[in-house]
Formats: C-alpha cells, sequence, structure tokens
C-alpha cells in the first residue's frame, strides 16, 4: 500500500483532507512535544480553524526527546490521519503541522523557529516531568541535570523550559513583538506552573531577560480534555485498506473533546472558540474538575487494573466490582468540588464511565500507570488534603495509595514483574528491595519521600495506617478482593 503524502492526499476519496492551501499558509505556532496528544487535540482544532477561515497558523511542531515522529511525518509531508473511534468510526486527515524540528538533532534550529516572525504562539504538551519541576512546590527543580546543562549551555537547551527561555531571548534580542506561551499539560494552573519556571530559569540566566519576558510573554492556564492511546501497530495495519494508503503518523483518540483557555494572549491567535474551544477568565475550576475525577480515577483504575491483571481501561470498566469502585473513588472526589453555576457534575461523572467503557480504544492501563510521582500531588494528594480537612472518608485514597505502593515495587497479583516508568523508579526499587520483609517501614519510607508528599499530609497517622492495611492484604488476599470488602 502507497505512504500517505501530499501528492496522494490530492486524490484521496476514503477521508476527508485539508480545506486551506498548506504551500501558502505560513506559522503561527510552535508546539513543544508532539505526541500523538498534540496531534489529536490542539493541532486538529488548529485545522479546523484553518479549514474555515484559513489564516497563517500553521505549527511547526518540536520532538524534544527522540527522532520517532519525525520519521514517521517526514515521509508523508507532515500530514496524518486522526481516527476517531467512538459509535461509528471516523476519519480525518489533518494538515496543520507543518514541519517537524528534532531537538537533540539540531537544537538552533528550535530556538531559531521561536524567534521567527511570523510566530505567535508557544504550545506545549511536554508531561508533568517535561516542566523539570518539583511536583509537590510547584518551583523549578535547579537541581535537574536538563536545567543544570541549560544554565551553562542555553545556545542549545535540553529541557522545555530551557528552549522557551532561549527562544524569548532571541526574540528579545530581535526586538520581536510580545507573545503566549500556552502550556496544554495536566498540571494545575499550569499557565502559572509554567509562567515560574520559565522566570526562574529566566532569571538565572539574565534579570533583564526576566523583566523582558514579564512585560511582553502570557502565560495562559488550560484545560485539555481528549483520551488519546498510544497507537499500535494494529491500528495502523487495520486502516491501511479502508484509507487506501498507509499512515505510519496516524493518531486514534475518542470522539469527545475539550479544550478551555484563558482569554489571556500576548498576540493573536487562531479563533479556536469557533470550533468548540471555550475561552474564558479563570480556568482553575475546571482544570480541577477534570484532574480530580477523570485524571485521579483513571490513575487509579490503572494501578488496581494493572494489578489485577486488566490490560485496558475499557477491561477494567468490564469488571464490576473495578467498576464500583471506579463509581465509589470519583464520588469522594467529586464530594471536594463545589461546581461552577450551570455544571452538572453528575452528567460529567456518567459520561466518564461512558468514555472510560469505550470498547474502541485501546488504552493501557500500563501507559496511564506512567509516572505516578509526577500525578498523584494533583490527581490525588489535593483532593486528599480537602477530604481530611473537613474529616471526610479517606479509605478510597488510601486504597489508591497502597495500589500504586505495590504496583511501583514491581510485580503484580501473580508475582509478575512490572517494568515501572517513572522518574523515580530507581529510588522505588531500591526502597522496595530494603523494606522487601517490612510492609510497614515500605510505605513510611514511600510517605517520607517529599517532592511527591506534602509534609502536613504525613503527619494524617490514619493515612500511613490505612495504606499499610491495605497494601498488607493487596499482598495477601489480591487486589480485587481487597477492592471488594472495601466497597462493602
Ligand atoms: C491519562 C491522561 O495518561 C494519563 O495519565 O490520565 O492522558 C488522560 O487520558 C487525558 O488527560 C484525557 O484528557
Amino acid at each position: 500500500m502507497s505512504r500517505l503524502n501530499s501528492a496522494l492526499a490530492q486524490s484521496v476519496t476514503t477521508v476527508q483532507t485539508p480545506q486551506y492551501n498548506r504551500q501558502k499558509t505560513k506559522a503561527g505556532i510552535i508546539h513543544l512535544g508532539i505526541g500523538a496528544f498534540h496531534r489529536a487535540h490542539q493541532a486538529w482544532y488548529t485545522h479546523h480553524v484553518m479549514n474555515q477561515n484559513g489564516g497563517d497558523w500553521g505549527i511547526i511542531a518540536c520532538s524534544l526527546r527522540s527522532a520517532t515522529v519525525y520519521q514517521q511525518m517526514a515521509e508523508q509531508d507532515c500530514l496524518y490521519t486522526l481516527l476517531e473511534r467512538g459509535n461509528t468510526d471516523k476519519t480525518e486527515l489533518i494538515g496543520s503541522v507543518q514541519q517537524v524540528l528534532v531537538g537533540p538533532e539540531n537544537p538552533q534550529a528550535i530556538v531559531d523557529a521561536i524567534a521567527g516572525e511570523s510566530i505567535k504562539v508557544i504550545s506545549l504538551t511536554v508531561t508533568e516531568k517535561g516542566y523539570c519541576h518539583h511536583p509537590a512546590t510547584g518551583q523549578l527543580n535547579t537541581e535537574h541535570p536538563d536545567i543544570i546543562h541549560d544554565i551553562n549551555h542555553l545556545g542549545s537547551p535540553k529541557s522545555a523550559i530551557g528552549y522557551i527561555v532561549a527562544g524569548l531571548k532571541a526574540r528579545q534580542e530581535k526586538n520581536l513583538s510580545g507573545i503566549t506561551v500556552m502550556s496544554c499539560d495536566n498540571l494545575p494552573s499550569n499557565g502559572l506552573v509554567t509562567q515560574r519556571c520559565v522566570l526562574q530559569l529566566a532569571e538565572s540566566i539574565s534579570p533583564a531577560l526576566a523583566r523582558w519576558i514579564k512585560q511582553n510573554v502570557t502565560f495562559p492556564s488550560t484545560v485539555i480534555d481528549r483520551i488519546v492511546p498510544a497507537t499500535v501497530a494494529n491500528d495502523i495495519a487495520l486502516f491501511e485498506d479502508k484509507l487506501g494508503y498507509r499512515d505510519e503518523a496516524m493518531v486514534v483518540a475518542e470522539p469527545f473533546s475539550q479544550w478551555i483557555i484563558e482569554d489571556n494572549f500576548a498576540n493573536t491567535r487562531p479563533a479556536w472558540e469557533q470550533v468548540g474551544a471555550q475561552f474564558v477568565t479563570q480556568a482553575e475550576i475546571y482544570e480541577l474538575i477534570k484532574l480530580r475525577l477523570l485524571n485521579g480515577t483513571h490513575s487509579l483504575l490503572a494501578y488496581a487494573g494493572y494489578l489485577a491483571g486488566k490490560e485496558t481501561i475499557a477491561d477494567v470498566m468490564q469488571d464490576h466490582v473495578l467498576k464500583k469502585l471506579c463509581t465509589a473513588f470519583m464520588q469522594s472526589a467529586a464530594s471536594t468540588i463545589t461546581a461552577p453555576e450551570g455544571f452538572d457534575i453528575k452528567a460529567y461523572q456518567e459520561q466518564l464511565h461512558e468514555r472510560f467503557e469505550n470498547p474502541g480504544l485501546k488504552h493501557r492501563t500500563w501507559q496511564i500507570a506512567m509516572d505516578g510521582s509526577q500525578k498523584i500531588p494533583q490527581r490525588w494528594l489535593s483532593t486528599l488534603s480537602d477530604i481530611i480537612e473537613t474529616n471526610g472518608d479517606i479509605r478510597f485514597f488510601a486504597f489508591a495509595l497502597a495500589a500504586w505502593m505495590k504496583y511501583i515495587s514491581g510485580t503484580d497479583d501473580q508475582r509478575r514483574a512490572i517494568q515501572v516508568s517513572d522518574p523515580l523508579a530507581d529510588d522505588f526499587a531500591a526502597i522496595a528491595k530494603q523494606c522487601a520483609h517490612t510492609p510497614t517501614e515500605y510505605v513510611a519510607r514511600i510517605f517520607a519521600l517529599e517532592s511527591i508528599f506534602p509534609q502536613t499530609l504525613l503527619n494524617i497517622n490514619n493515612l500511613e495506617l490505612f495504606t499499610c492495611e491495605y497494601l498488607r492484604e493487596i499482598n495477601l488476599n489480591g487486589t480485587l478482593a481487597t477492592a471488594r470488602k472495601l466497597l462493602r
């Protein structure tokens, strides 16, 4: 089967193709972190804006780690198919990405691109750990090897924050107009976190640069939502015949999508509101709802489900105990939230259940279980603090923490080894080894990790006690039996 490219796209009839002239469109956005999520979300919205209105909003997308996406995209002239899997399948050919740059191969090219005159927005999806910050405090981790490197070699940065600061410095030197830096990662107040990290790094390079950034750059917070599992080879093979071409960069997503953006732009921007995005003055409450209800529950289902041998979230939702656990945990998280007027939090919870159950999405529990050390603070611990403050029931969260602690100790309910992917994986493994026969000490040592757990939580004796009990029970009787007992 022929590989997708611009020439082939001219004659394709199986899928809707871009309605704008890609050759004549200038780039208006630099995006850092071109994973599947960006391609199914911001790039898709931007594609729709250009389909409707035209405009110079092409995206120069940057891969800060590997050349894999470059290899998939470059041969296809950066075109790719978005496959929506719901009750029916829907496919679209997306054309908003114009070019992919690979950081480690040519860091200067990314810095130059950010300093391009037509660029109005720098957006990022670099995952939680990509901010090189302390998740518990939100401060830049100045001992992070990439940050140390960037402070000393800003001309060839490694971290996303380093690229932004180097690019802004180049813009300052060229006396260019203001620009918007827009984080699209699952962090609370992602705009503020980004601003704080960028200013902290800029300050250590040059106070004058930090001042220029304060005056010329805005950092709106956003809430981004769409379930986008990593594409598997099978999806590509399966759709090759239906599409009539081979697409190595295809992305698979659910039909649902949401984008809430604070209307705080330093320059012009695409009219994303015309294609479904919502502009607000404050995104915080929406972030809280999404992080606590969707992501918090997702993480719980990922750890408990993985331990119980479930491959995907849809598989987890097929299990009646885990589905009940999902409902109860989400309800517990929802009890901490006062929803804004007009927001039906019950309907939101029901919709989340349906989204998790989508059988067309092969969203692996292992994928969501990655990087727990970076996710747990905003997904569980802030909720837990609120529950503790009102003397609420902490058991669901203690169970979740026990499931996570079991997961990071490296074996599932069947004693099969787990490949734990987390920046702290080596620390977890060392602690698990040292405390192999002393679970109470194991739990205490994990709770003592200050970069994850705010010290105020540690004084809650019951939390440690309950977590220990659940962990002991998971070890003895398995995750499902422990969950069943919890739900009684
Ligand atoms: C998931 C998210 O991998 C994860 O941690 O919880 O990627 C989730 O699918 C998205 O935030 C949905 O918008």
